[in-house]
């Protein structure tokens, strides 16, 4: 029972770096991070990752990548002339990854499997390289609840869809429950690393995560709905009343899985739309707005696109802080 409660209690060794709660994975003479097309065996990972101090995750290939351009230009780090930021994880064509310094940028795809199999990997990559005390950051999207687009959400506290704070996964056929906690000191050094004279707000609260987009977070517009608006708005309601401000699809396993690993992390997500407004989100530049869901609902692409920003520049400012402070 004590052997037990030490390894469940182990979290980062005493100088910070990161250890696996996997006694396999030392014994091995080589680790294939498959997704990442990486290995121990065929890359010096130390030598490649091994001055990471951040990774940062979001949805798309696209937007990590155009993060990673925002965060070299912000905090000046250079790179050969005549050279570009190249996609470590090309050869994957499953997720894209970017190195700029001391920070890594990731794209997770949708959904909890998606950033599971790809938090995995990351906090592998992190033990192979040694890299001490890193922190995490999911930046993304969300639907807001009660809140206007365009606001940032950081999230205090994640929740599955029958509201309980843990990440529930299933094990050799039997039910493994961790909990969603997040760093409530992160939250707030984020919050208060927005401005006054931001053109937007940036808030905190509980975020719910879904396995699904349209019926799973209460749209009327997916293949199937069997429920009415007014259903939809009593749901929308008892989230609020929860004290859920957003909705989307990883937050459960990015809190979980970090947490699990003693590994800082932090939720910082836009708000696309208010759901108590509506449901779709505007797909691309040439998609004129419907007058069922017209642009009092949803903002045009290029709004879209510059909210996107907005988790990066709060993201930005950490970073920055902490690399002044070294
Ligand atoms: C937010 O946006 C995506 C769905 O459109 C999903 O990955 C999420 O969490
Ligand atoms: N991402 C989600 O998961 N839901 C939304 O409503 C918007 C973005």
């Amino acid at each position: 029972a004590q052997v037990h409660a030490l390894v469940m209690t182990g979290h980062l060794y005493r100088d910070g770096s990161v250890r696996l709660r996997n006694p396999n994975i030392e014994l091995m003479d080589q680790d294939i991070l498959y997704h990442l097309a990486l290995g121990s065996g065929s890359h010096d990972l130390v030598e490649m990752f091994g001055d990471v101090k951040f990774v940062c995750m979001g949805g798309t290939p696209k937007r990590m990548e155009q993060f990673a351009e925002y965060i070299m230009a912000e905090i000046g780090h250079k790179i050969p002339a005549g050279t570009a930021l190249h996609d470590i994880s090309q050869y994957s064509y499953r997720y894209s990854m970017y190195k700029v310094g001391p920070v890594l940028c990731v794209s997770h795809g949708m959904g909890i499997p998606s950033i599971g199999i790809l938090l995995h990997e990351i906090i592998k990559l992190m033990y192979h390289a040694k890299v001490k005390d890193p922190i995490f950051f999911r930046i993304g999207t969300c639907g807001g609840i009660g809140i206007e687009g365009g606001t940032v959400v950081i999230s205090e506290e994640a929740v599955d869809e029958m509201l309980n704070p843990y990440h529930e996964q299933h094990v050799l056929g039997k039910k493994v429950c961790r909990p969603t906690t997040l760093d409530a000191k992160l939250v707030r050094e984020l919050k208060a690393l927005s401005h006054a004279d931001d053109p937007y707000d940036t808030v905190s609260g509980k975020t719910m995560c879904t396995s699904d987009f349209y019926e799973g977070q209460g749209r009327l517009d997916g293949a199937f709905c069997e429920f009415d608006e007014n259903d939809k708005k009593e749901y929308m309601q008892k989230l609020l009343d929860a004290g859920v401000i957003n909705i989307e699809m990883e937050s459960t396993a990015f809190a979980a899985l970090t947490h699990f690993a003693g590994i800082k992390a932090a939720i910082i997500c836009v708000a696309l739309l208010d759901r108590f407004k509506g449901d779709q989100v505007r797909g691309s530049r040439d998609l004129a707005s419907s007058p069922v869901d017209g642009a009092s609902v949803c903002a045009p692409k290029e709004v879209l696109n510059e909210w996107q920003a907005r988790p990066q520049t709060l993201v930005s400012r950490y970073i920055r802080r902490y690399l002044q402070r070294k």
